[in-house]
């Protein structure tokens, strides 16, 4: 096949790409205007402190944490890119996770989609919860339960789209109007770190505040840790701007550099990692080995329409079940020859872990159980090397973990 038409046809059937998207993640933010050098690319600003002409008389910088040069243009560019009117950035997705928390009280209340991402959980479960927050989970693929699950002091529906690691795609636009149906102020946040502000916009869908662990695909390149949140609500980015200072929990300007560098291949990216990863999804998907692929880009995906209804594209992001035990998956690992046995995903090196073990480890035993997280359950960051080597190596490892079934 000619390999334009293959591109085209992985994206057949999704939303169309937002207007402009590459030309706004290239120069949103970058004037060159705004540097008296006039440098194209924006310089690295690491002075934490900034001259006043008088006492309380400065430039738009006092401090660093505060406000820094170079964090504004990533957080510019960001906000263009979400279609947000503002973008605060943080020290990482979890630094971004506990800033958003900040914004409620004692005897507040959080609904969290019950499969998040391992770290997420272990926030509310043993940290939030321990400050006086109630924190419930309900699967918000279910509208049912999710309305069953807000109480009169619920303040915050914490939202993750597809689900980190058992890729549960939750309809956004039912689930915000659902929410705000039932009560207006109820803030309700779309983590949205495996889809990337190229594949969906949370906000323009009823969200309420989008944020990402840019530490995956906006930065991309797996050397940065980092946090984005994004809204368009006056009060909420106020009082964001004010916890991001107060609590401190800021990224390093040459992080920033990093990230905002990263952006202007976003839209290549994410290309890439959505074909590569539907050519290895069919793979898995045909091979005896594999009892099940979870894959949104797959029609066997039970939300591959919710999927195509809200989003550009699918990421890299596939989660099988080998068949057999722990000792098939771990062999299957350990096999591996492309991709690296590691936590983490995004970047542009293809990735793979076991999320019992791994990423999940803190999530209760018996929750994991519930939600699918088990021995044999696999998780994929799918890279950007070449299609047919990637295929190759997971069909090689699948051979060393079944060697009767070749
Ligand atoms: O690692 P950090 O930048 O703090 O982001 C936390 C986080 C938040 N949300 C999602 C959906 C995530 O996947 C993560 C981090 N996840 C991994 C490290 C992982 O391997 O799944």
């Amino acid at each position: 096949m000619d390999p334009k038409q293959e591109t085209q046809d992985v994206f057949a059937g999704f939303c169309s790409r937002f207007k402009s998207f590459a030309t706004e993640a290239i120069h949103v933010g970058q004037e060159p205007e705004q540097w008296t050098s006039m440098a194209v690319v924006p310089p690295i600003s690491l002075s934490t402190t900034f001259k006043q002409q008088a006492p309380g008389n400065h430039a738009g910088f006092e401090y660093s944490r505060s406000g820094n040069p170079t964090r504004n243009c990533l957080e510019k560019a960001v906000a263009a890119l979400d279609g947000a009117k503002y973008c605060l950035a943080l020290a990482s997705g979890l630094a971004a996770t506990v800033t958003i928390t900040h914004m409620l009280r004692s005897g507040d209340g959080i609904v969290c989609m019950d499969d998040v991402y391992g770290g997420t959980n272990r926030y509310f479960q043993r940290i939030a919860n321990e400050f006086g927050l109630e924190v419930s989970f309900a699967d918000c693929t279910k509208p049912e339960l999710v309305k069953a699950a807000l109480k009169p002091n619920t303040k915050l529906v914490w939202i993750e789209t597809p689900t980190n690691p058992t890729m549960k795609v939750v309809d956004i636009r039912a689930c915000s109007d659902l929410i705000h149906e039932h009560n207006k102020d109820i803030v309700v946040v779309v983590d949205n770190t495996f889809m990337s502000a190229y594949f969906q916009r949370p906000l323009a869908l009823g969200a309420d505040i989008c944020m990402y662990s840019a530490t995956k695909y906006m930065n991309g390149h797996s050397d940065v840790v980092m946090g984005l949140v994004s809204t368009n609500r006056d009060d909420l980015n106020e009082r964001l701007r004010f916890l991001q200072n107060a609590l401190g929990g800021v990224p390093s300007p040459f992080d920033c550099f990093l990230v905002n560098r990263g952006l202007k291949t976003l839209h290549l990216r994410m290309e890439r990692h959505f074909k590569n990863a539907m050519g290895a999804a069919k793979f898995l998907e045909a091979d005896p080995r594999v009892e099940r692929v979870i894959f949104p880009g797959l029609p066997s995906h039970p939300q591959h329409e919710v999927m195509k209804k809200q989003c550009t594209g699918c990421p890299g992001m596939i989660t099988f079940y080998i068949k057999g035990t722990l000792k098939h998956a771990s062999a299957f690992l350990s096999n591996l020859k492309i991709f690296a046995i590691a936590e983490s995903l995004g970047g542009y090196e293809s990735l793979a872990e076991h999320p019992a073990i791994m990423t999940h480890a803190s999530v209760p035993e018996k929750e994991r159980c519930l939600l699918g997280i088990s021995d044999t359950l696999i998780r994929l960051s799918v890279g950007l090397e070449d299609e047919a080597d990637i295929i190759e190596d997971l069909k090689q490892a699948l051979a060393a973990a079944h060697p009767m079934k070749n």
